[in-house]
């Protein structure tokens, strides 16, 4: 038998570059995924913010494979010949067979190589790609539902080019990285064709448990009980369910985001996870440590442009005292708890107005719905800004004229009369277009389903219709930012950096990438202990509201009580100075390391050579050490000390506490059985 070949994971290297001649020890992964180069989720997010780090450790031997979507390759993608020699021939040959598949390098940190299959051009297998599947374990999909047919044309042509891949004479070890159910049938088949390749299967949501949630189902307190494949059926599911399922049972590694996720995937598909691997993202870091800050006064005074324009004739609040508070993402309005922060809105709204509060808050909403774009009432708060501005400006020359000439005869104007009739005149036409008869509005687009709008509803039923008298106004952006805008004109980061407080009280949210951003960004963030970044922060700091980081209680409370609490955090966060709150930023972004890929990409490292070692246990071999209840063992080895001591000062300075993640499997029931029934309640 050869040596086994020893990877703890801690071992970083190792990987030597797959060439020509195909050493059998070498390794190369393939990363499969519908969001490679084609935005739809945080899947996305997840893959580009993590590929740098991933093509440094795999180098050559890393190929990201998703979808070819020309739009996306014209912009994103440089399309090359293949480097790889095996590649080529697999490529080639599919090519030939009445497929199109592209080759090139993602234009993004990291420059990863990409496998782009058009799934459109072989459509004319669908049908028997579909009995095909039916034969091989009795799911049938449906012909009306688009997105099962894309997974099953992508899913057939992954296990193609991977089967290609193991037919060369020494075929590399191959990893394959299957995220999400619309990827998974590539694995399933995978592994059905006895292909010599380690799977890994990570499922960033479950498709159950986003349908189950967005109903009135008391998720969390019924996770056991579900009548899973009856659930599945009622939403007309069933088939991309056991595609899900599938996936995760048969791939080597099965992975969550995070633990929330976790206990559900062990609940909703029936595995248990083998290793949580958390979201990380690729932080920046300036060389100026107050950088961010300027960059925060700097996003925050274009903002304070846009609030001027919409909120023209009823500019009666001082925009210095006023507070920018956000929430983004995905338009379901109570998984990602725009209900309850509504709620909770009309209640400081009360709160500031009884305690004759100088603090104004301006809440945006920007999740996507859909418009028939801008509305007029908005485009016009714009342009009447910028005629004030500009006629503002014709009137500083003329005086600035004026005002020269005089000097220059030597003598101080007469300031009673500097400004003349014309000046008046235009000064008093544009205070005449700022006369407005409506209130500023809600929002920004002409919504095509505005009477059944959830967002707008609950706006109406509470009443915070950005009236003078009310403390607390709303603003409904329902398309995602652009630099392009002519209403708006940052995109999402310049906007964050610009805010003072994000506010994501979701009841589903597996990872959730919003509040991420928000800390290694510096500012604030409400998160749920329903979340997976708000449990991940939790487990891994003391007291993470110190740090600007409110985590609500939508386990344990009722949703009143949760509304409650963060009403409290929004009214406590209203009575900062400002100085407290550039004191809560600086802390705020020193968590940011703790998010980084560099810290986080260990839990994927670990995936891969536990895959590894089960599918070549003749060659690789994965140490589960004895204290594996902490993650620490990931930073042994000489490479990772230096790493190990700053981050351990870091943490020392932030009284982080240790993670424990690994093994997982008996973290859950420790969270769920915390208190009997696990104190689940939505209602
Ligand atoms: C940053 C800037 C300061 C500015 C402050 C405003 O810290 O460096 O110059 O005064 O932001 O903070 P605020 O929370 O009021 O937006
Ligand atoms: C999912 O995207 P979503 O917003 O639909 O995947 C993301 C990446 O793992 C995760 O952050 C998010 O919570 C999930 O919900």
């Amino acid at each position: 038998m050869p040596l086994a070949r020893s990877l703890s994971v801690t071992s970083l290297s190792g990987m030597e570059d797959w060439d020509e001649e195909f050493e059998l020890e070498d390794a190369v992964l393939f990363e499969i995924a519908w969001e490679v180069a084609n935005k739809v989720g945080g899947i996305y997010t997840v893959i580009q913010t993590k590929a740098r780090l991933t093509a440094e450790e795999w180098g050559e031997n890393y190929f990201l494979v998703g979808p070819y979507v020309e739009s996306n390759v014209r912009t994103q993608v440089e399309l090359i010949e293949p480097t790889n020699p095996v590649l080529k021939r697999t490529i080639d040959k599919m090519n030939s067979s009445g497929c199109k598949v592209y080759f090139g390098r993602w234009l993004i940190e990291g420059s990863p190589y990409v496998v782009l299959i058009d799934v459109a051009f072989t459509a004319w297998s669908l049908d028997s790609w579909k009995r095909e599947l039916w034969d091989l374990c009795d799911i049938g999909v449906p012909w009306f539902d688009r997105e099962a047919n894309d997974a099953v044309l992508f899913g057939f042509l992954t296990a193609w080019l991977l089967g290609e891949v193991t037919q060369s004479e020494e075929p590399p070890h191959i990893v394959a990285h299957f995220h999400e159910w619309l990827a998974g049938l590539g694995l399933v088949l995978c592994r059905h064709r006895q292909l010599p390749v380690a799977t890994i299967f990570t499922t960033h949501a479950t498709l159950l448990g986003r349908y189950l949630c967005a109903g009135s189902v008391d998720f969390y307190n019924k996770l056991s009980e579900f009548n899973l494949d009856k659930e599945a059926g009622d939403r007309q599911i069933y088939h991309r369910y056991c595609l899900e399922r599938a996936a995760a049972h048969c791939a080597h590694v099965f992975t969550t985001v995070s633990q929330i996720t976790a206990i559900e995937a062990e609940h909703l598909l029936k595995r248990a996870p083998d290793i949580v691997t958390p979201n990380g993202l690729n932080v920046k870091k300036f060389s100026a440590v107050h950088e961010f800050q300027n960059l925060h006064a700097q996003s925050k005074n274009r903002i304070q442009e846009f609030v001027r324009g919409h909120f023209y004739g009823h500019l009666d609040f001082n925009l210095d005292k006023c507070l920018f508070l956000f929430i983004a993402g995905r338009y379901e309005f109570s998984n990602k708890g725009a209900d309850i922060f509504l709620e909770a809105l009309a209640r400081l709204n009360y709160l500031l107005r009884v305690n004759h509060s100088d603090v104004t808050v301006i809440a945006f909403f920007i999740m996507p719905a859909r418009t028939n774009n801008f509305n007029v009432e908005t485009l016009k708060g714009q342009a009447v800004r910028k005629q004030l501005w500009d006629t503002a400006q014709t009137v500083k020359e003329r005086f600035g004229k004026k005002l020269y000439e005089s000097l220059l005869v030597g003598q101080l104007p007469d300031v009673s009369k500097i400004l003349d009739k014309d000046d008046l005149t235009i000064m008093k036409r544009a205070i005449f277009a700022t006369q407005r008869q409506c209130q500023p509005p809600i929002c920004t687009h002409n919504m095509l389903e505005d009477s059944g709008d959830p967002i707008l509803n609950c706006v109406r039923r509470i009443g915070l219709f950005n009236s003078s008298a009310d403390r607390v106004k709303i603003i409904f952006h329902p398309e995602f930012l652009s630099s392009t805008s002519p209403l708006l004109p940052m995109d999402y980061e310049e906007f964050v950096r610009g805010c003072h407080l994000g506010v994501f009280p979701s009841y589903y949210e597996p990872w959730g990438y919003t509040p991420a951003e928000c800390t290694v960004m510096g500012i604030p963030s409400i998160s749920t202990n329903l979340s997976g970044f708000g449990c991940f922060m939790e487990e891994h700091i003391a007291d993470p509201s110190a740090y600007g980081i409110y985590i609500l209680d939508r386990r344990f409370r009722g949703v009143d009580e949760s509304c409650n609490q963060l009403t409290s955090f929004l009214f406590q966060f209203c009575k900062q100075s400002r100085r407290q709150r550039i004191i809560q930023r600086n802390r705020t972004e020193r968590l940011s390391d703790l998010l980084d890929w560099r810290y986080l990409g260990r839990y994927y490292i670990a995936a891969r050579h536990m895959a590894l070692a089960k599918a070549f246990p003749d060659d690789y071999m994965y140490e589960l050490h004895e204290n594996a209840t902490s993650s620490y063992y990931l930073f042994e080895g000489e490479d990772e000390e230096r790493y190990d001591e700053d981050l351990e000062a870091e943490k020392d300075r932030l009284n982080i506490r240790q993670p424990t993640a690994l093994p997982f499997k008996n973290k859950s029931s420790v969270v769920l059985g915390a208190n009997g029934n696990g104190g689940f309640a939505k209602n």
